[in-house]
């Protein structure tokens, strides 16, 4: 039995139901036979705010989610850049218990940090400028004190103007920044990370002065396009991380994007 299955960026919406189909198959039948189940941000494309629930997508999921917490998988769930906002109304819902990012975590013997991955994408100043801003308690009290149209129509030009914007580095082209892993590792005192965020799926290896640090990046999901896209991590009992793809086929290590020796 698998002790923790990690997965990260679906970017649920109307408007993929192929992706959906996927996710709602990965939750039945993976997901609900682990032990654990760790959700690392942007399970969603966006969330307007927990009063956004009763949305049929919303719905179905958070029901899917509650039947796998209710079937006794630990339902972890950490923020993305676009679900920050899930809150209390989602957690009590679904069963789900929030994580912070950058938190450390024991899983099979195994100490590893576990991280979205936005906040170590330095070189974008302006994202960690806006970062900042919108995960403060304040900003968001008063976000989310607006109607709930008014919160998606803010939210929709955001995204629009981000896609016409050349200016402005899509999450696409993001990557994260040496330095910021480096901190991450050394201030959570661990040799292993996993994060999503920049739909880079790799496993990296690094030799530094404190050892060898491997950094797991979770795939971000596309099964509407093709070629489809999407998959997990897992931890089994003995402690090693195994990678799998949309379908639950393993991915062997020789076929991963990795640079270990
Ligand atoms: C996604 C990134 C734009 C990086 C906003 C609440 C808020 C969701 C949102 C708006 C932006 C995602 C959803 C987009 C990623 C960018 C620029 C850089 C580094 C809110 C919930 F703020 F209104 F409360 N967003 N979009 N970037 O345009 O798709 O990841 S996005
Ligand atoms: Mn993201």
């Amino acid at each position: 039995e698998l002790v923790a299955l990690f997965v990260s960026d679906v970017h649920l919406q109307e408007q993929a139901p192929a992706t959906t189909a996927a996710f709602l198959h990965f939750l039945t039948q993976h997901a609900s036979h682990a032990q654990q189940l760790y959700v690392l941000g942007d399970l969603f494309e966006y969330w307007a705010g927990d009063d956004d629930s009763d949305a049929p997508l919303n719905r179905q999921v958070i029901e899917a989610l509650r039947a796998v917490s209710d079937g006794g998988t630990a339902l972890f769930w950490m923020a993305g850049n676009r679900d920050f906002l899930v809150a209390d109304g989602f957690f009590t819902a679904t069963g789900a218990t929030p994580l912070a990012d950058g938190i450390v975590v024991d899983i099979a013997g195994k100490k590893m940090v576990l991280a979205h991955g936005d906040a170590q994408c330095t070189d974008d100043t302006a994202y960690i400028a806006f970062r900042n801003e919108v995960r403060q308690a304040s900003w968001q009290r008063q976000f989310l004190g607006m109607p709930l149209t008014q919160r998606k129509a803010i939210i929709a030009g955001m995204r629009s103007k981000s896609r016409e914007a050349q200016s402005m580095k899509s999450e696409e082209i993001m990557d994260v920044h040496p330095d910021a892993i480096d901190a991450l590792f050394a201030a959570s005192d661990t040799a292993l990370m996993i994060h999503g965020h920049t739909h880079r799926p790799a496993t990296h290896v690094v030799s530094g002065a404190r050892g060898t640090n491997v950094r797991y990046v979770l795939p971000d999901w596309d099964c509407d396009g093709t070629p489809k896209r999407g998959g997990w991590l897992a931890v089994n009992a003995a402690g090693d991380i195994l990678r799998f793809d949309f379908n639950g086929d393993l991915v062997a290590p020789d076929q991963q994007d990795s640079d270990r020796p």
